[in-house]
């Protein structure tokens, strides 16, 4: 088997690689380790920004977000009952777009469809081979099978618990890592969201999040000890926590039902460098995590595949390398802008286990400077909105 660019992962940053890099006449061919099925039941990311709106009309996937998704001005920051608004408009001029991440991924399977592209369910065993020289491959087993695939750029889309990354030699990587001591219990209902704007609560009981996927599907998160068990929260103590964090006058209208999803994440800030080694790219998930209070892991999934895939279609198409020697670079500029921000709003609304009164503190006068401060509000509606490309 032989192709252009080998895409080890087909979640949302394989597929609109794949997507970009086709619709300019290069080959692909997508190795993904779980079927189809399995990865649209994954509930993840829900806020898309500009940029990565862009892109995606750019592949020719902008048609049902166009239809169904839902432009948003602005969020709330709450603090017990005190709501301050970021005004994402008045602040920089942007907005985001609420569209879940199930569905760009649905709507990226249904476009690679049509293109006629080279998707592999439930492959395994896959290992990056001569990654250094000029005739990379890939080999891997599929219904049975052991596969070779012969490429000339391998893009590493797998994951934080992908191939890839470790692909690259463990004396050559750099890794930053900050583990956060709670996770995310996260819920999906059949209601109407508890406000027409995401709402980022802090309480001294724990952080909580109202978001949403659509006019009658909600998307809670509260903030949980890492001890938790998805069975220790019934769906009537879940609803009374999040009433209980929310500002009262939400809590008291917030419609409650049960949930058709359920789950706990995991929070961690992640960055491995370089993200580029010989003629594999790591892209998304493999190379970098942040955690989802900034609402930045699959938007920064998009901006690396926007450098890639320009890079790559100025080396294929133009026999231009400058790009591509950069890409690392690149990326990386953006990715800590956003790992600084998603660490800040985390700190910022968060409950630690070892919080001093000081930390307290200090986070109340970080929202009071957000309340006072529209230079404040303006630099957190910019990185909230998604800094250029
Ligand atoms: P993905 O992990 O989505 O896709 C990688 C793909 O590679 C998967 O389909 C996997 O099956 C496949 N794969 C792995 N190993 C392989 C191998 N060896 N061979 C072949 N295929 C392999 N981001 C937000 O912005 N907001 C959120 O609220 C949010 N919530 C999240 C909740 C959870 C539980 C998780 C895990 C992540 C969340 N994220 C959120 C981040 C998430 O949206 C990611 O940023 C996004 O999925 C990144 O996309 P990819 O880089 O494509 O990685
Ligand atoms: C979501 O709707 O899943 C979501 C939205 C914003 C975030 C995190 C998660 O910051």
């Amino acid at each position: 088997m032989k192709t252009d660019v080998a895409i080890i992962g087909g979640g949302p940053a394989g597929l609109l690689l794949s997507q970009l890099l086709m619709k300019a006449g290069i080959s692909t061919v997508v190795l993904e380790r779980q079927s189809r099925d399995y990865v649209l039941s994954r509930i993840r990311a829900g806020v898309l920004e500009s940029g990565t709106v862009q892109l995606l009309q750019e592949a020719g996937v902008g048609a049902r977000m166009q239809a169904e998704g839902i432009p948003h001005h602005g969020c709330l920051l709450s603090s017990d009952d005190q709501i301050i608004r970021i005004d994402f408009v008045e602040s920089c001029g942007k907005q985001v777009m609420v569209y879940g991440q199930t569905e760009v991924t649905r709507d990226l399977y249904t476009a690679q469809d049509a293109l006629g592209a080279r998707i592999l369910h439930g492959v395994a065993d896959v290992v990056l081979h001569d990654v250094q020289s000029d005739a990379p491959f890939v080999s891997f087993t599929h219904e049975g099978q052991h596969q070779r695939l012969e490429c000339q750029f391998i893009a590493g889309c797998d994951g934080f618990h992908g191939v890839s990354r470790p692909s690259i030699p463990a004396e050559v990587r750099r890794e930053f890592e900050k583990v956060y001591p709670f996770g995310w219990l996260g819920i999906l209902s059949q209601t109407p969201p508890a406000h027409e704007e995401l709402i980022y609560a802090n309480h001294q009981r724990g952080f909580a999040l109202a978001s949403m996927r659509n006019r009658n599907l909600s998307r809670y998160y509260i903030q949980v000890p890492l001890t938790d068990k998805v069975e220790d929260w019934s769906d009537a103590a879940f609803w009374d926590e999040l009433c209980a964090r929310l500002p009262a006058e939400v809590a008291k209208t917030l419609v409650r039902g049960a949930s058709i999803e359920k789950s706990i994440a995991p929070l961690r800030s992640f960055v491995c460098e370089p993200m580029q080694w010989g003629r594999l790219f790591l892209c998304g998930d493999a190379a970098h995590i942040v955690p989802p209070t900034g609402a930045k892991g699959l938007n920064l999934a998009a901006s690396d595949v926007f450098y890639l895939s320009r890079a790559l279609k100025a080396q294929l198409l133009q026999g231009d390398g400058a790009a591509l020697a950069q890409y690392g670079a690149e990326a990386l500029a953006r990715v800590w802008q956003a790992m600084r921000f998603s660490w800040s709003m985390t700190t910022m609304l968060h409950q630690f286990p070892d919080q001093s009164a000081f930390d307290l503190r200090i986070q109340r006068v970080g929202l009071e400077t957000l309340a006072a401060s529209a230079e404040a509000r303006k630099l957190l509606a910019e990185s909230y909105c998604g800094l250029p490309y």
